[in-house]
């Protein structure tokens, strides 16, 4: 990058949820997709293992992008486009969406002043760029103000936030065209059952036994694994096609999901690779796929889970930080009509990057 950048970009830098990276305003980054990239290669520090270089943390977690605007749709208060900034790669990807990420976007849009907040708490409506899909996220504003402490609490975030409770509806097959893009509750795959699944996330839900893991191993472990991986990446790369999603070579998506039945008392066990990093805790999007799954009958999932009665399900996903509660409301014959978990944000720069 030349002296172009002299003059900086302007972005806050948030925590949303378990992930971490830039907030912008649309109209303050390059309107051509290629520029646009390249400044985010070059703010983030891409490609560099430690992205020593940029603002990037090494890791797929804190290497992310919201870019955020205004929105001209009816009943929508602003539209959030999500980028994954490849950390030794100089790839930028709008292939999937960021569960996590997203609960900043509230806070963001309303200290943007792109929607008006209200005394209490402000529902900002977030249409999801990348998958053409609604969220809504509740953020507390007494006085009309974006409060950020507060006293909720979530699994691979010390401490405790403004709780900022996120829903979602219709997040069947967002990237992948249906729920179960192959038609199937199970297909078979270089010998492993797997169920091939997007409710806001494609994922790749099989039992971690089956590629000779508990399910229960630390992230590092997982990281260290070259064996599994490859097994894995093998699995990712022959699903790409049948799920829709055309080449994944150098797609994010979609994420592999090992699971085993829980430990903790929860719904499930799950280790997730995003896709060649073990996810410290697991995505949120991700999650409700994966809690999607455990009620598809016959499926893997289904086969550890333990599933709680009602229409309305609280189902805990445990993984390697803790858990993560989605409450899933179905219809009488099992459909997941929407999803609801709890995340929190945090302000943490507002200034100029270079
Ligand atoms: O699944 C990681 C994350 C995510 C994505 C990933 C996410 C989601 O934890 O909605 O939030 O799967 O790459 O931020």
């Amino acid at each position: 990058m030349s002296d172009g950048d002299a003059s900086g970009t302007p972005c806050m830098w948030m925590r949303g949820g378990t992930s971490k990276g830039g907030f912008f305003l649309k109209d303050d980054l390059p309107a051509d997709p290629l520029a646009r990239n390249e400044l985010l290669l070059h703010i983030m520090g891409s490609p560099d293992r430690l992205q020593i270089d940029g603002m990037g943390g090494g890791d797929p977690l804190t290497s992310k992008v919201a870019v955020i605007g205004k929105s001209a749709r009816k009943d929508v208060d602003v539209d959030y486009l999500f980028l994954q900034v490849f950390v030794d790669q100089a790839n930028v990807s709008d292939a999937q969406n960021c569960g996590n990420m997203l609960a900043g976007v509230g806070p963001f849009a309303i200290e943007r002043g792109l929607t008006a907040a209200v005394s209490g708490e402000t529902r900002v409506t977030i249409f999801m760029e990348n998958s053409g899909q609604l969220a809504v996220a509740t953020v507390q504003t007494p006085g009309g103000i974006v409060r950020y402490h507060g006293d909720a609490r979530i699994d691979g975030v010390p401490g405790s936030h403004a709780p900022v409770p996120l829903q979602f509806c219709d997040t069947a097959g967002s990237s992948c065209g249906a729920l179960l893009p192959t038609g199937n509750a199970v297909d078979e795959v270089l010998g492993i059952a797997v169920t091939l699944i997007d409710n806001g996330m494609p994922c790749v839900v099989l039992k971690a036994a089956d590629v000779g893991i508990t399910g229960y191993e630390d992230r590092e472990s997982l990281d260290n694994d070259d064996a599994l991986k490859a097994k894995i990446e093998a699995l990712r790369l022959a699903v790409g096609e049948r799920m829709n999603l055309g080449d994944v070579l150098e797609k994010s998506v979609p994420k592999m999901m090992l699971v085993a039945p829980p430990l903790h008392g929860g719904t499930i066990t799950v280790r997730s690779f995003i896709p060649h990093r073990a996810h410290a805790t697991i995505g949120v999007l991700g999650a409700v796929t994966v809690a999607t799954a455990c009620l598809i009958k016959g499926s893997p999932a289904a086969e550890v889970a333990v599933i709680p009665d009602g229409v309305i399900k609280t189902l805990s996903v445990e993984h390697p930080g803790g858990e993560l509660t989605c409450v899933l409301t179905t219809s009488d014959d099992g459909q997941v009509l929407s999803a609801a978990l709890l995340r929190s944000a945090r302000k943490l720069m507002d200034g100029i990057v270079y």
